[in-house]
């Protein structure tokens, strides 16, 4: 039996994001390139934290004090101290918005030609179970301001680049900037993330629903028409329910095997629970370039303009054929919203 000889040719991220944006007519290394090389560096640095994180007591509330006499920092405030200083020092933000930051950063005296949305570890509440997290990242051109809120008060629709990275048995850095998905696996031995999945494409229709049906009691009732149409169908078999709670998982099951994600807008949570800015537009991007559809229920998440930079709103996401079963039960509701 032949031993694979070792791969010669590696396409690390850098030079993904390099081949993309010379397709663009980028000859040089531009400004996107090395915004999303200094991304991939934050992703590096929490990946490490993540994985010793029970090793040097990181999991849990912070109190404990380290070594510099610093408070021991959460490890979700941990991974945003990360980010924000490496999207500072990249000298190519203009605006900041994350999730654990009540308010805007905008980068004074910036240069800045983008606006990066994060959230620097979703899911944070499952660390201690051990559960997969992860990051979550949009960025936005500046359209030739000098960095303002409005700068990332605007629709998904236009937003440059998109991606996650999710730490778990391996870290798998997802990318979008418009040409498709594709995904990479980070090599701790090289410190690179390699393309391990070339053009990742959701298939049309999937067999797995994932809600957390323990708010069923306050769902409207289209959402659970809907749910009961594939757990109870007329023909073919009920789907399997996979629910893991954090959003960078249920998403990256959902565009490699397909089905539905969904976390609806419900009787307690008016505009469901995902912020829009950080989890639900990078993820819509992501399951559009796939080739899927992401909807709030009654539009496209994409086309949402946000109010604030902490709003929210309710998310279906996944499958194209299932997505629009989903949204006829919608089409057809006009009771209590
Ligand atoms: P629930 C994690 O806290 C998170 O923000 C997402 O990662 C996840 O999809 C969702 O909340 C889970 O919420 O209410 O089902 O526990």
């Amino acid at each position: 039996h032949e031993i694979e000889p070792p791969a010669t040719d590696l396409i690390t991220l850098t030079r993904h994001i390099l081949s993309q944006q010379y397709a663009l007519g980028e000859r040089a290394a531009g400004d996107l390139t090395l915004l999303l090389i200094a991304i991939q560096v934050t992703s590096k640095y929490i990946a490490s934290n993540v994985r010793k994180a029970r090793l040097i007591n990181l999991v849990g509330l912070a109190g404990a004090e380290n070594v510099q006499g610093e408070d021991q920092k959460k490890l979700d405030v941990l991974s945003n101290d990360i980010m924000v200083n490496a999207l500072r020092a990249s000298g190519k933000v203009a605006v900041m918005v994350s999730e654990e930051i009540e308010d805007a950063i905008i980068v004074g005296g910036s240069k800045g030609t983008y606006c990066v949305v994060f959230d620097p570890l979703d899911g944070s509440s499952n660390i201690d179970a051990g559960v997969n997290v992860g990051t979550i990242f949009g960025v936005y051109k500046v359209q030739g301001s000098s960095g303002s809120v409005s700068d990332v008060l605007r629709p998904g629709n236009e937003m440059v680049a998109a991606g996650y990275t999710m730490y778990g048995s391996s870290c798998n850095l997802v990318l979008s900037t418009g040409q498709g998905v594709h995904g990479f696996t980070l090599d701790e031995a090289l410190g690179e993330f390699i393309l391990t999945h070339p053009d990742i494409t959701i298939p049309d229709r999937g067999k797995i629903y994932s809600f957390n049906e323990g708010n069923s009691l306050h769902f409207y009732p289209p959402t659970n028409s809907y749910l009961d149409s594939i757990k109870y169908p007329k023909n073919g078999k009920p789907y399997s329910a996979r629910y893991i709670g954090s959003m960078v998982a249920d998403v990256h099951r959902t565009l490699l095997y397909g089905g539905i994600f969904g976390y609806p807008d419900d009787k307690k949570s008016k505009d469901g629970k995902l912020r829009m800015l950080y989890e639900a537009f990078p993820m819509a991007f992501l399951t559009e370039q796939a080739g899927g559809v992401a909807t709030t229920g009654s539009q496209r998440i994409l086309d949402v303009i946000p109010k604030n930079i902490h709003g929210r709103c309710p998310v279906f996401l996944g499958s194209k054929e299932d997505v629009e079963d989903l949204k006829k039960f919608y089409a057809d509701y006009d009771g209590e919203k």
